[in-house]
């Protein structure tokens, strides 16, 4: 059975995770009006992929006889400066969100919650990978510039980005 505050703290990552989506779609609708259809294309994807980690803490959540409880989501951000600067803000909430996950490991330690530490070590790492990943985009932008012709590029590669499981199904297997 999980405690009370793991249920409750564990509620709000759902929201952040959610939240995270909903940002990441809006970066897609940006890209989207400025006909970048490789970027956009990418940002729906990461939209999926957060909503895909909101529903690993759902299912923590009910295996253990917890109660889900959803919040209200904040609206997100709709224009950016640049898409360096739209890749920019999207490290610094990874940034946010691995601080968050870090401190849902603290409170797990603190409450001998063994099950809570196994799943969050997943998005130890995940926070890994998702950060490194931005980062590298950022790398290559920054080498871009201002050269049309290679931030053409940057879209053609994103664009291959292949589509990870539906989040909601929960008799399909669990992906990274
Ligand atoms: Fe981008 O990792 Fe979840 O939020």
């Amino acid at each position: 059975m999980i405690n009370k505050k793991i249920n409750d703290a564990f509620n709000q990552q759902i929201n952040e995770e959610i939240f995270s989506s909903y940002l990441y779609l809006s970066m897609a609708t940006y890209f989207d009006n400025q006909g970048m259809t490789g970027f956009s294309h990418w940002f729906r994807l990461q939209a999926q992929e957060e909503m895909f980690h909101a529903m690993k803490f759902y299912h923590h959540i009910v295996e253990r006889g917890g109660r889900v409880l959803l919040k209200a989501i904040q609206k997100p951000e709709i224009n950016w400066e640049s898409t360096l600067s739209v890749f920019k803000a999207s490290l610094k909430h990874e940034q946010h969100i691995s601080s968050c996950i870090n401190d849902l490991m603290d409170l797990s330690t603190k409450e001998k919650d063994y099950a809570s530490r196994s799943l969050l070590q997943w998005f130890v790492d995940e926070q890994v990978e998702e950060e490194a990943s931005f980062t590298e985009i950022i790398d290559k932008l920054n080498l871009a510039g201002k050269q049309g012709q290679m931030l053409y590029m940057i879209d053609r590669e994103l664009s291959a980005r292949q589509a990870g499981i539906n989040p909601f199904d929960s008799s399909q297997p669990e992906a990274e």
